[in-house]
């Protein structure tokens, strides 16, 4: 059975998602952020030498790790559900192009405000620069459901999990009308319920 490890409401929330998007079946198993070890003592590091949350393991034992190639492995073996378009299509590398984006602006745009190091004056800047980030992504969702046009992507299931970190970190999003309906979209949709319920996320 396909394996994913993750910790509620981080980054592996994303690929969680595409996994019931896609109807697989596969085990979630918690892997605590903090201490690095999973329920049953198992050192984190032995499975990732990164040391990070989502790591997904698979039938034949082999672990991806990396966000964005774990939801494209994902979506890949669903293929009918639309999760992530045909590779070598230009709508793929559009698909990256998201991907890539929400990884490297907007996810590690984030990591100084959970960084308890981090010194206010950075974290103003983390702050600023993410709000930047999100106004933009407001604006290309004008006249869309999801970031490719009508039909949910694994771009979509990532970004929801990313901008929903803004409340616990002051980026307000409420100013932003096209994404906070986006939220409300992605967060209407029964895999996503599931998936935030079975992290604990939701009652
Ligand atoms: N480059 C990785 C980053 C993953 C990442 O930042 N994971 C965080 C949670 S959102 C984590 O597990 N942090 C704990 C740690 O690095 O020890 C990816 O895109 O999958």
């Amino acid at each position: 059975m396909t394996k994913l490890y993750y910790s509620p409401g981080a980054c592996s929330l994303s690929p969680h998602i595409a996994l019931r998007e896609a109807g697989l079946p596969f085990d979630l198993v918690l892997a605590s952020t903090k201490t690095h070890k999973l329920a049953d003592g198992t050192d984190f590091y032995s499975l990732n030498p990164k040391g990070y949350v989502p790591l997904l393991e698979l039938d034949d034992g082999q672990r991806l790790s990396e966000g964005p190639a774990i939801v494209q492995y994902i979506a890949d073996q669903a293929p009918a559900t639309g999760l992530a378009p045909a590779a070598g299509t230009m709508a793929r590398y559009r698909l990256m192009e998201w991907l890539n984006f929400i990884t490297s602006e907007l996810h590690k745009g984030f990591a100084p405000l959970f960084n308890p190091a981090q010194s206010d004056d950075a974290k103003a800047l983390a702050r600023t620069s993410v709000g930047k980030r999100l106004q933009w992504v407001d604006s290309q969702l004008e006249g869309k459901s999801y970031l490719m046009g009508e039909t949910f992507s694994v771009a979509d299931g990532y970004l929801f999990t990313v901008a929903g970190w803004g409340k616990y970190v002051g980026v307000d999003i409420s100013t932003l009308p096209q994404l906070s309906a986006f939220m409300a979209r992605v967060a209407a949709r029964p895999a996503v319920q599931a998936a935030l319920k079975a992290e604990g996320l939701l009652k």
